[in-house]
């Protein structure tokens, strides 16, 4: 690298601050959420937080209010660095154990849920408002889940049917090529977003309705 790249480089670094510093508040700390399947929050979202049409959504602004709604890409925790099960607990895995969304956390049968293939490949979409490098990790509900019961971080399969460091992006989604597990019926798509230090221990969780073979 000669000294006049190098110097390039500081300056580009040095620039970046200033840059984060110049943005609307919220844009830098702006992330995302399941998008295909949907996930609960940005459902709602899609329905209008004000006046949503399901009953489910009805429910979670009833329980949590409309304004935690349209922060649909910060269910997060800021230092989890890959301690999910110790820093959430259970029966609050969809709103990242934040009270501010524990909308989602509510155990119904009738969230909007999306039709799954029993196997085969399948592409999810998580919709990013800024893109992280970071890892992808999908888990899905065990057969016999009950979802007219508290989310429990052991209702969870134990391996991810998809995990992938920096998956590719297109049109504002992060594009991710799962082999889905041959299931029947109601399950729970439960995604953990997980950035790596230096960068950041923050992480990003969602739950997404989905019925197989329906
Ligand atoms: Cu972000």
């Amino acid at each position: 690298m000669t000294l006049l790249r190098r110097a390039g480089v500081v300056s580009v670094l040095c620039a970046l601050p200033l840059l984060l510093t110049t943005l609307p508040v919220g844009s830098a700390s702006a992330h995302g959420s399941m998008g295909n399947p949907v996930s609960r929050i940005y459902n709602c979202l899609q329905e209008g937080p004000e006046n949503p049409q399901s009953a489910a959504c009805k429910a979670a602004v009833q329980v949590g209010d409309s304004w935690p709604v349209y922060d649909w890409d910060e269910v997060n925790q800021p230092n989890a660095d890959g301690r999910h099960r110790e820093i959430i607990p259970d029966g609050k895995l969809c709103s990242a154990g934040r009270d501010k969304y524990k909308g989602f956390d509510l155990p119904r049968a009738d969230w909007k849920a999306t039709n799954f293939p029993s196997g085969g490949s399948y592409t999810l979409r998580y919709k990013y408002t800024a893109p992280h490098p970071g890892t992808f990790e999908l888990y899905l509900t065990r057969d016999g889940y009950d979802p007219t019961k508290p989310l429990k971080w052991s209702d969870l399969e134990d391996k991810p049917f998809y995990s992938k460091l920096n998956p590719p992006t297109s049109g504002g989604n992060y594009v991710l090529n799962a082999q889905l597990p041959a299931k029947q019926g109601r399950h729970l798509v439960y995604a953990i977003w997980q950035r790596h230090k230096p960068d950041s221990g923050e992480a990003f969780y969602s739950c997404s309705d989905v019925v197989f073979g329906g």
